[in-house]
């Protein structure tokens, strides 16, 4: 039988790499995003009997329900939904951040995700699916300037862990995936547009791709139905840990 993967964010980077991956293997894709002519650049490419565009912002409630509302029947009965749209803001300390990214990384990356989870919660039952969040290590390894997208971050796994225990019994499963490096439009998002800045962070770090992640959710959702990974940490190999900052003072 046909399955349905509901992709949020599937414009760019990973959640487009998805949308190719799954419908490359038969499955219906719904494909979320504010760039509607990405979205239909998907279609064309994949299929109108295998890719339906959902065009919405995270952030509007009442659109993502118009858009989920609007699902024509052979894209209605959901067996996975992705929760990947989200980005990050700034890459500056606390002090100079502007409160405005902090709020859009927030309504994105919690609120958005959290919506569209609560909306689908009763289809997903319904068909015993999979949830995957799409979390970052940012969420677990602080560093500086990652302030309210780690944060935002730490509850998307949290979210994932809390979600498990509620959906005890029910079937359901759910994977929280926290990716390390990887080159899509994340950096040139975070950036304002600096695709110097972009191009200078991934030059030689062999980081992870689109499709290396869309190969790992690909992976979850076709695993048997009585395996569940709870967290899922992947880094590319040229990336690991550096060791604590330690601040002396000047006048000691
Ligand atoms: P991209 O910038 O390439 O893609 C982000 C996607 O999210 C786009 O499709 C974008 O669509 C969508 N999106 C962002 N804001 C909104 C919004 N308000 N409403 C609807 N869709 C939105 O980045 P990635 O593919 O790298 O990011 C995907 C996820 O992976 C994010 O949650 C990110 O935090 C996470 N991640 C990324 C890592 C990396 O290093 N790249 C590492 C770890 C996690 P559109 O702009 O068309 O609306
Ligand atoms: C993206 C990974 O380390 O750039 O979530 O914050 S990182």
């Amino acid at each position: 039988m046909t399955q349905t993967v509901l992709v949020t964010g599937a414009t760019a980077g990973f959640g487009e790499a998805m949308a190719r991956r799954f419908a490359g293997e038969g499955w219906r894709v719904i494909a979320t995003g504010r760039r509607a002519e990405r979205l239909q650049a998907l279609v064309s490419e994949l299929g109108q009997d295998k890719v339906w565009a959902a065009s919405f912002d995270m952030r509007d409630a009442a659109a993502m329900q118009a858009s989920l509302e609007a699902l024509p029947e052979a894209f209605r009965e959901i067996d996975v939904l992705v929760n990947n749209a989200g980005l990050a803001l700034g890459t500056v300390p606390a002090p100079q951040a502007r409160l405005e990214d902090w709020r859009t990384m927030i309504e994105t990356n919690i609120l958005g995700l959290v919506t569209i989870t609560h909306k689908l919660l009763p289809t997903l039952m319904a068909r015993k699916g999979l949830i995957v969040n799409i979390s970052s290590i940012a969420g677990q390894y602080p560093y500086p300037g990652g302030n309210v997208y780690g944060a935002t971050k730490a509850f998307v796994t949290q979210f994932s862990r809390g979600l498990r225990s509620d959906l005890h019994g029910s079937g359901v499963r759910v994977t929280s995936i926290e990716p390390g490096m990887a080159e899509t439009e994340f950096t040139l998002v975070r950036t304002g547009g600096n695709q110097a800045a972009s191009d200078t962070l991934y030059r030689g770090a062999h980081p992870l791709t689109g499709e290396d992640i869309a190969e790992t959710v690909y992976w979850l959702a076709t695993l048997p139905p009585h395996v569940n990974v709870n967290r899922l940490e992947v880094m590319p190999v040229n990336q690991s840990w550096g060791g604590f900052q330690v601040y002396r003072d000047p006048a000691a």
